[in-house]
């Protein structure tokens, strides 16, 4: 695929960022109803992209009363076939303003633009047409029945109701469409929130929802920060479920509220995913695969593979290896079609990012390679891997959310050994593991506890649940759980 977008699309995107920014509320672009406004950042250079309306508990009560006119009303008489064909018309016009989204995409958050426009963008339109295809396909069960008597015993699976999408800003348009998709399919409706860092994707989607066809209200955009319009979709009485994407710590604190009406959850949430690299393994690919698992999008990815366990008579060839890829990673500017490495998110992020390597550092463990910010405008932070560290170090224990890489080797562990180690978290999301020992490969994807297991590779699979074990969260997205979890059963009996 061509990783360049025509001078048109940034030119479009340029003149779309420079109109005044609404929200999408029950069908209309609103202003925050307080006025507020807050002002999102390119963190390639930290100027600033434009002002946001900043949504707070009034526009989110007003975005809640939306989405349940929509759910009671015009969205329950449109059948499965009906939003299956609206989700395609979506996909359709992501994919025609696919240029656009990307550099959209690109300027918001920072990532290269072979990111956005070769992985997010297309992603999130492959989200929506798998999804339209569970639309007609979510099907209760005729299990069958002990009563004494004569029984017809039926289940269905019914939308939820009014949701509530708490986005991340690692990938945020993936991300939302990843949200929105199955809970359209399921016959939601929702009020989704973009994070603060993020909006503008999201904001430009609004208006290919709209032209899609989606009633009024199906669904609405307020965009806002997190303790003021965050925390009042995970407040709100009339929100029947929460899907949330961010922080451990915030996901607890979204458990807190959500329990005074016992708002359903599904949580994804933080990482410290571990590599196994074995004495087998084909270095050719191990290389290759620890790299880009952890300095791809800086490492700002929940699945990241930060930990890094390679056998020692592997272990300095593969540092070497991943440790050349991070030097020759051409660090710029995410619409510089050369970049391979953009800016962090954020100041907030690239200091948290900073702060982890000095306390690392500082405790002992030395630079492989990278170890500091890069001297110029923006948010980067050098890819960097870490020796030397300690079980107890926090750069061992706690999520990095950035392009830095724990390697610790091994001798001789058993897998059971091997295992306990990967566990040696209160994470548990993902881990991967390089090996061409079939046997061991499958000794340890049962002995760890994570959602997912990689071996030799691989990434994310619409039709693949992705999820946590332990505090990496609640529920699985992807595939036809990541659809269920918008419904609710309900069993009738009838007496024959
Ligand atoms: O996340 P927050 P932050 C991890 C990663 C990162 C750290 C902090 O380790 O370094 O979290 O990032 C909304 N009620 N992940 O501070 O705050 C917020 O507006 C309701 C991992 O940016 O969790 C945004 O929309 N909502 C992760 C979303 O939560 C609230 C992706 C995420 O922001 C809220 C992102 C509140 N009280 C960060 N406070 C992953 N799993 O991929 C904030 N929000």
């Amino acid at each position: 695929m061509n990783m360049q977008v025509t001078s048109l699309a940034i030119d479009k995107a340029r003149a779309w960022i420079a109109r005044p920014k609404k929200m999408m509320i029950d069908g209309r672009w609103v202003e925050a109803e307080n006025g507020g406004s807050f002002d999102t950042l390119d963190p390639s250079d930290g100027s600033v992209l434009c002002a946001v309306p900043r949504g707070t508990e009034a526009d989110i009560d007003r975005a809640v009363a939306a989405a349940r006119k929509a759910f009671e009303g015009p969205w329950r008489k449109i059948t499965p076939a009906q939003r299956a064909a609206m989700m395609w018309r979506l996909a359709e016009l992501v994919d025609l303003h696919r240029e656009e989204l990307a550099v959209l995409e690109t300027l918001d958050n920072g990532k290269p633009l072979r990111v956005s426009l070769g992985m997010d963008v297309p992603f999130a339109a492959e989200r929506l047409r798998y999804n339209a295809g569970w639309a007609t396909k979510i099907n209760g069960e005729t299990p069958p029945m002990s009563l004494p008597g004569e029984w017809l015993g039926y289940t269905v699976r019914e939308p939820v109701g009014v949701v509530g999408h708490i986005v991340a800003w690692n990938a945020p348009i993936a991300s939302a469409v990843g949200k929105l998709a199955p809970s359209l399919a399921a016959g939601c409706t929702m009020v989704l929130k973009p994070a603060e860092q993020t909006p503008l994707t999201a904001l430009r989607l609004g208006e290919l929802i709209e032209e899609a066809g989606f009633p009024a209200g199906v669904v609405n955009i307020v965009t806002g920060f997190g303790e003021d319009a965050g925390a009042a979709i995970a407040a709100h009485r009339d929100v029947d479920k929460i899907s949330f994407t961010g922080s451990t710590e915030v996901g607890k604190i979204i458990v807190r509220a959500a329990a005074d009406n016992l708002k359903r959850l599904t949580l994804e949430l933080g990482g410290k995913s571990p590599v196994i690299v074995m004495p087998d393994a084909d270095l050719d690919k191990a290389i290759p695969g620890v790299a880009n698992g952890i300095f791809f999008n800086s490492g700002q990815v929940c699945t990241a593979g930060s930990r890094l366990f390679a056998h020692a008579s592997v272990f300095d060839d593969l540092v070497k290896g991943v440790a050349e890829r991070a030097r020759a990673l051409k660090v710029g500017a995410g619409l510089d079609p050369a970049t391979e490495i953009g800016p962090l998110v954020s100041d907030v992020q690239q200091d948290r990012v900073a702060g982890y390597i000095r306390s690392g550092l500082s405790d002992g463990a030395e630079a492989i390679v990278g170890g500091r910010t890069v001297d110029r405008p923006g948010y980067f932070v050098e890819p960097t891997i870490l020796g030397g560290t300690r079980r107890d170090m926090a750069v061992r224990r706690e999520e990095i959310f950035g392009p830095v890489l724990c390697a610790v080797s091994f001798d001789d562990a058993t897998l059971d050994a091997l295992a306990a180690e990967a566990n040696d978290t209160s994470y548990g999301l993902a881990a991967n593991v390089f090996t061409s020992n079939l046997s061991a490969a499958h000794k340890l994807a049962s002995r760890i506890r994570a959602g997912t297991v990689k071996i030799n590779g691989g990434g994310l699979d619409q039709g693949l649940p992705a999820g946590g074990f332990k505090q990496s969260g609640w529920g699985r997205e992807y595939g036809r759980e990541g659809v269920e979890i918008y419904t609710e059963i309900k069993s009738v009996l009838v007496s024959l």
